[in-house]
């Protein structure tokens, strides 16, 4: 248990800081043993802070402090303390210069926050509160300074030395020690700073702005990697021109550079003018990437690229305003790989995310509005809250203004806060001032938690000819918020006639041939809309395109869905009849006899998607994909897992045997003789390929079987070659799936990204990944708990993807998962703290699992020396 209680930082407490960071000088002497960090700030007190004669007060963690002096002496010892996290200078002149010195030991450093090693390399992670971890300093994001950064190092193992903005003096050392001085013109938070050091090899290119100026590309990884870099060089220069094209914003350094890191907690990191890169996020070739991380990584270049003007160039006050960063980035990046590749295909991989996860965190111990108003650990804010419903606010801002209005709300924005930290707020201001709109009641959706339900009614006056719908909202309570507002929501829709014609929606008796689309703006608890001139009872097809980030409840019958599956002209609209159909299938199952009937019409609408190759296979491909464990967890009440699993593998066997014959067809017409295109025709084939493969493989289909083997053999992409592997994985073929798992790892042991691909297809396979087997995994020579992204292969996989296996009525996966985050609660409490985010919904669940699942956080919660992290996702969670 832990001793001291973390304090909670409140939003409404916010002061501006008292004394301002005009200019840092770093210099950065790394060793075998340690670095030694010298910091020369221009200090100066902050004329709109009140707090006239306030101590200066630094930030520190996990430093060991060398020498404090001001303007040229050496602090005595009374003039300063060290509390703890903070260095305190008790009396300091208006302006002056401080110069600190500290030792830090980067080779120790297993949380990855501040500097660290990783193969040999070494590098930084200072987002949200690393920058603090390598000296003491004002590290919040509203104190903004220039840096200019030397680093010195053995010049033989570290050759590369880099630092934010352009280099400008290199040089040799004694002992055979070079140095590399690096400015950075942008002020800056310290959370934007990075430092890399290592020996890379490097890949260069130039893209040429739309004014004609010519900035350099640089990727810089290890040698082995040198043939995985080409796929993000590229995506780099899509993004650059895409976001002078869509948004006007041109790149304003002269170099920017991406380094990849083996050992990273997150995804990337948008660092001035030298992003940072998780590995798996960044390499990729044919032979070794997926489709799925060939468009990942499109998608986070462009994020950490387009963070240069949304986040660097325009920052955030306080760390309560991340998803003005984040949300809005988001927003731009999904916008980006839309236009790059299937938009109807992207939306639905955002919604099902949404609705799957996002929502599911908004119904749980953690729900936090999308600007929270306090924390505890920031680091536990980065949540699917911030970035992506984040994204879906500023995604209603954009439908609700329109392209054009939008365009200049985000050019007002960027022009009037060029250089400044801001809120939300500011953000939401601009897009006012712009557009003229008002956006008042739309501000809730950064302050208030929950998802709305948005619930639907009709009737129909046949005589009168005028359908009507009731429209009713609620936003539930979450933990500290009660008795919330109605919210503004752009709710699109259309109506369809018995035909599948669209109807025209005339919202007056005399308003004649109105659009066949609307968006209606719900803005008080209940509505009642009326259209005229409806000659038939029609289908309504609602919140097309998911206009919003809500629950839709109507009482759709299968007729209706079957009917908008086949008919709806929005294509979003038509998969989700799709999945709401199979839902209520899957759902009726649960628990039912085992004879019990499974829906003939299911079937039958699954049979004309398989035989229609007139369909946009990119949508087929996505509707023959049933919904998730998880998504069927999220919308019970009470799960009982395992059930849920049984009535799924139901379906799907009663599926695969129904339609053998087209399964067969469909595999062996999507079989392309052409090369390896990352095209969206060519994805929506191998995906609908790779799920008739799993499909026949679930059956224990000897055809089935054959295939796989020839896939495998024959594959020449990853894609493909994945897909055979999954699907033996996933089936009943015991001998051939260890073959081929012990095939796929002799040929790919030496590439980390494809060994935590084979790691994870099994965590995640209730085939291959009960327990026992997890166990062995984590025994594995491949294995590195001090590598996040091996621990989230194995552990993270069997907890968030794994769940009949994980939820095992004896309780086992819960003491399992709990036992796994005390380990790595000692050495890396950010994944520590993400790792237990599966047991923290435990009210969810059926009494006999949620029980357990609520022992297994209390064994969390008594380890001793509990990090902040971990602490604060425990006691919430157990909070009633
Ligand atoms: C695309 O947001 C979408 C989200 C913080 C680290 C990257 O740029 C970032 C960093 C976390 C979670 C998700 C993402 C990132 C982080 C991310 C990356 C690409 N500022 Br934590
Ligand atoms: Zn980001």
């Amino acid at each position: 248990m832990r001793t001291n209680q973390p304090q909670t930082i409140y939003l409404n407490e916010y002061q501006v800081p008292a004394y301002l960071v005009d200019h840092v000088d770093l210099r950065f002497e790394l060793f075998e043993d340690g670095a030694r960090v010298h910091s020369t700030m221009a200090v100066r007190r902050n004329p709109e802070s009140a707090q006239a004669e306030a101590p200066l007060e630094l930030n520190g963690d996990s430093l060991k402090l060398e020498s404090v002096s001001l303007d040229g002496s050496q602090l005595a010892g009374d003039a300063y303390e060290e509390q703890g996290d903070k260095l305190v200078v008790h009396t300091v002149p208006a302006q002056f210069e401080l110069n600190v010195v500290t030792w830090i030991e980067p080779q120790n450093n297993t949380r990855l926050e501040g500097l660290y090693k990783s193969s040999g390399m070494f590098c930084t992670q200072c987002e949200a509160e690393g920058f603090r971890c390598i000296t003491y300093y004002p590290d919040r994001p509203d104190v903004m300074a220039v840096f200019r950064t030397r680093v010195e190092a053995d010049k033989a193992a570290y050759p590369i030395l880099l630092s934010n903005g352009n280099p400008i003096e290199q040089g040799e050392l004694e002992g055979g020690r070079h140095f590399v001085t690096w400015e950075d013109p942008f002020p800056k938070p310290a959370y934007l700073f990075a430092l890399v050091a290592g020996d890379l090899v490097e890949k260069k290119d130039t893209f040429t702005t739309c004014s004609g100026r010519t900035i350099d590309l640089r990727m810089y990884v290890e040698p082995r990697n040198a043939a995985k870099c080409d796929f993000a060089m590229d995506a780099l220069k899509r993004s650059m021109r895409w976001d002078e094209e869509v948004y006007g914003r041109e790149y304003d350094l002269d170099i920017f550079m991406i380094v990849a890191v083996d050992d990273f907690n997150m995804g990337a990191m948008e660092n001035k003018g030298l992003n940072i890169f998780n590995s798996s996020c960044v390499l990729a070739s044919q032979e070794t990437a997926t489709d799925a991380s060939f468009q990942r990584i499109e998608a986070i270049v462009a994020h950490e690229y387009f963070h240069n003007w949304s986040g660097n160039r325009v920052t955030c006050r306080d760390w309560f305003q991340l998803s003005l960063k984040e949300g809005f980035t988001v927003f731009r990046d999904a916008q980006f790989s839309a236009d790059m590749g299937s938009p109807t295909v992207k939306r639905i991989e955002d919604a099902t995310l949404l609705r799957t996860a996002q929502f599911a965190e908004d119904a749980g111990p953690m729900a936090h509005p999308v600007r929270p108003a306090s924390y505890m650990e920031i680091s536990n804010f980065y949540t699917l809250t911030i970035y992506e419903k984040g994204a879906e606010v500023v995604r209603m801002i954009h439908n609700l203004l329109g392209d054009e209005l939008f365009r200049k709300g985000s050019d007002l924005y960027f022009e009037r806060h060029d250089g400044q930290a801001v809120t939300t707020d500011d953000f939401v201001r601009a897009m006012e001032d712009a557009s003229g709109r008002d956006l008042g009641q739309f501000r809730l959706w950064y302050e208030q938690a929950g998802t709305p339900v948005v619930t639907v009614s009709d009737d129909y006056d046949e005589q009168r000819g005028i359908y009507r719908l009731n429209i009713r909202q609620s936003v539930p309570d979450t933990p500290g918020q009660s008795g919330k507002k109605p919210q503004h929501i752009p709710f699109s829709l259309g109506l369809l006639d018995k035909a599948g014609e669209p109807v025209p929606l005339n919202l007056s008796a005399e308003e004649q041939g109105g659009p066949v689309e609307r968006v209606l703006e719900l803005t008080e608890t209940e509505h009642s809309f009326e259209f005229h001139g409806v000659p038939e009872r029609p289908v309504p097809s609602l919140l097309r395109n998911f206009s919003a980030p809500v629950r839709v409840q109507y009482p759709w019958s299968r007729e209706q869905l079957l009917f908008l599956m086949s008919h709806d002209p929005d294509g979003f609209n038509r998969w989700d009849a799709g999945q709401r159909l199979a839902v209520d299938v899957i759902q009726s199952l649960v628990g039912a006899a085992d004879d019990a009937e499974i829906e003939p019409r299911l079937v039958e609408a699954y049979r004309s998607l398989l035989n229609d190759a007139s369909l946009d296979q990119a949508l087929v491909a996505k509707m023959l994909l049933l919904p998730s464990e998880a998504y069927l967890v999220e919308l019970a009440d009470q799960a009982d897992v395992p059930a849920i699993h049984e009535a799924r593998q139901r379906v799907l066997t009663h599926l695969a045997e129904s339609l053998r014959e087209e399964l067969v067809a469909c595999y062996q017409r999507s079989k392309t003789q052409a090369d390896y295109q990352l095209t969206p025709d060519a994805i929506a084939l191998r995906s609908l390929r790779n799920t008739a493969l799993a499909w026949l493989l679930h059956i224990k289909d000897a055809q089935g079987l054959a295939f796989a083997l020839e896939q495998s053999r024959a594959a020449d992409n990853m894609t493909d070659r994945l897909g055979a592997l999954r699907a033996l994985v996933n089936s009943d073929f015991v001998d051939e799936r260890e073959q081929a798992l012990a095939e796929f790892y002799d040929q790919f042991s030496d590439d980390p990204q494809v060994v935590e691909m084979w790691f994870s297809v099994q965590a995640a396979s209730h085939q291959a990944g009960q327990l026992p087997q997890i166990q062995a995994l984590l025994q594995h020579t491949a294995f590195d708990w001090k590598n996040p992204n091996k621990v989230r292969s194995v552990v993270g996989a069997f907890a968030g993807q794994n769940l009949a296996a994980f939820h095992k009525a004896d309780g086992s996966g819960y003491q399992f998962l709990a036992d796994q985050v005390c380990r790595l609660d000692d050495s890396n409490p950010q994944i520590a703290a993400r790792l237990i985010s599966p047991l923290t919904r435990w009210k969810k669940f059926a009494p006999q699992y949620g029980r357990q699942m609520k022992a297994a956080l209390e064994l969390v919660r008594n380890k001793n020396e509990l990090s902040r992290d971990v602490y604060e996702v425990v006691l919430k969670s157990l909070a009633d």
